[in-house]
Parts: C-alpha cells; sequence; structure tokens
C-alpha cells in the first residue's frame, strides 16, 4: 500500500482510539475517561465498536496526567487483559512533562508508541521534540521492538521523518505509520488541503497514514481521510462535542461513527488481527 493510495485501493480503515488526552480536566468533562476502570470499559466498548488501536494517556488517582511508571503499566497490562486492541503509549504526554521522564515509557512495554517529528505550537504552549530526543526514542523503540507511530503536527514533520528515515532506518517490522495530528492552534490546519499537502510530501518508505482533526476540525478530517484512503483517529483527547451543542457522552459514539462512515465509504473497519498485520506489531498478547 503507497502513501498516496486512493480510498478505492485501501480496502479496510484503521480505527484508532485516543481517549483521554492531557489537556482536559476531568472536573470539566466528567465523561473523560481518567481511571484504570474507565480505560479499560472505554477501550472494550471502542473495540466492539470498531477500533483496532488505543493510544493512551494516563492519568493519576486526582485525575492528573502523569507518566510514572506503575500507572503507564497498570494501563497497558488493563486494556491488554480485556482486549485485542494495538495498545500504544503516548511518549508526547503534557506540555509540561520533561523530555528524559517522556524517554523511559516503552518501559511499560507497549505495542506501539507515538513519536512527534518536531517541536510544534501547542495552544498557549510548545511541544519540545528536539532532534536528539527523537533520534533517542526512535532507538529506543528499535531496540525493543515497538512500533512507533509517528505523529506529524506540521508539513516540516514529514521532512523531519525523511530525515530520520535516514538517519536510523526502518522501524522494527518495517512498516511506517503516520498520523496527522491536524487543526492543533498555532500548528497545521485542520483542512483537507493542509491535509493532503502532507500526504503528498511522504516518503515512499510510509506504508500507511492515518488522520484527526482537533475540535471542529474533527469531521472534515474524517471525510478528507476517508476520500484519500487515509485511516482515523478519533477520540476525547482530540474531540469533546459530537455534534453543534452535544457533547460527546462516550468515546464508543466516535468510534462508531467513524466505523459507519467508513462502511458507507466501502472502507469498513479493520480487525485487530488486521491492524497488527498492516502495523507489523510484535506479538505481547497475554490471553
Ligand atoms: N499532549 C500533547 C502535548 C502524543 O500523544 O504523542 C502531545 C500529544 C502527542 O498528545
Ligand atoms: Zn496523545
Amino acid at each position: 500500500m503507497s502513501a498516496m493510495s486512493t480510498a478505492r485501493s485501501v480496502a479496510s480503515t484503521l480505527i484508532t482510539v485516543a481517549p483521554t488526552g492531557a489537556e482536559t480536566a476531568k472536573s470539566d468533562v466528567p465523561a473523560l475517561p481518567t481511571t484504570p476502570e474507565e480505560l479499560v470499559e472505554t477501550a472494550v466498548a471502542c473495540e466492539r465498536a470498531g477500533a483496532a488501536l488505543i493510544h493512551i494517556h494516563v492519568r493519576d488517582r486526582e485525575h492528573q496526567p502523569t507518566l510514572e511508571p506503575a500507572f503507564l503499566k497498570e494501563a497497558v497490562d488493563g486494556v491488554r487483559e480485556a482486549t485485542d486492541l494495538v495498545v500504544q503509549l503516548s511518549t508526547g504526554g503534557a506540555v509540561t512533562d520533561p523530555l528524559d521522564k517522556r524517554l523511559t515509557v516503552l518501559d511499560a512495554d507497549p505495542d506501539s508508541c507515538s513519536l512527534t517529528c518536531g517541536t510544534t505550537n501547542f495552544g498557549d504552549g510548545v511541544f519540545l521534540n528536539p532532534w536528539g530526543f527523537m533520534v533517542d526514542l526512535y532507538r529506543q523503540a528499535q531496540e525493543r521492538e515497538v512500533v512507533p507511530e509517528f505523529e506529524l503536527f506540521e508539513l516540516g514533520h514529514v521532512h523531519a521523518l525523511r530525515r530520520l528515515i535516514d538517519e536510523c532506518g526502518l522501524p522494527y517490522g518495517g512498516k511506517v505509520h503516520v498520523d496527522f495530528v491536524t487543526g492543533v492552534p498555532g500548528a497545521m490546519p485542520g483542512t483537507p488541503q493542509a491535509l493532503l499537502a502532507g500526504v503528498a510530501m511522504l516518503p515512499p518508505e510510509v506504508t500507511s497514514w492515518s488522520a484527526t482533526g482537533i475540535g471542529r476540525a474533527h469531521l472534515p478530517i474524517v471525510a478528507a481521510a476517508l476520500s484519500a484512503g487515509g485511516h482515523l483517529r478519533v477520540g476525547m483527547e482530540d474531540n469533546l462535542m459530537y455534534a453543534r451543542g452535544r457533547p460527546v457522552e462516550h468515546n464508543r459514539e466516535l468510534v462508531a461513527r467513524a466505523a459507519d462512515l467508513a462502511t458507507v465509504m466501502q472502507r469498513p473497519p479493520m480487525s485487530t488481527t488486521e491492524a497488527r498485520e498492516a502495523l507489523a506489531i510484535k506479538d505481547r498478547r497475554t490471553r
């Protein structure tokens, strides 16, 4: 599957759910899954609704974002025991997390990890991803046989991915999956034009791409990605509104709608088995 595949040549759709993120407060959005029980319940419901991969940010017992190893391990183990989802841990954390702490995430033994390909504006903050950090994280993922998902918030990140592959080679398993995160205030806009410009720049080593649109960019980016042969990331990390005036009540709703749209587009949701194959995920399953 080349990165520039059309919708017609991509038979199914990888649906990733990003249920929590690091930015929204539980007190503002009680429906946000922040406890281990809520995370596992969400994972089970979203797998049933059509998700094949889960992108996880962990919260502590006070519902605050954390990168503490025990919480990360608890989340990975809990989701792995209850589902067949590909388990991806965020290495982005929150903008306040130090780089050295973010490098310890792989100790929790996820199937996959996010790897953002450069520094970017992130609302009022800056999301730091200097070159040395990217290389260290990438080499660690290769050594531990963890498949990275390259997060692209900017068109310059696409070029940085080219540099990373040139310097460090291919990921474990040989597949290169990227995710365009569009519509972050101050970064690449959540428009089909920006998304397609990024897709046109992808290196030939890229075997699959997905996209997400933050906030109101959510649905336009779902439609654009499905039309252009891309896969989908949805979830409350990126979008808290189901429709105008109607908040998301459960991540499952966003996955179910994405699955319906993908099915209408003749590209039904990928099973977890297909996703594991498409991304060349090492089998760490415990059940
Ligand atoms: N929370 C953002 C600062 C990732 O998960 O790798 C970074 C983020 C990207 O969400
Ligand atoms: Zn994230």
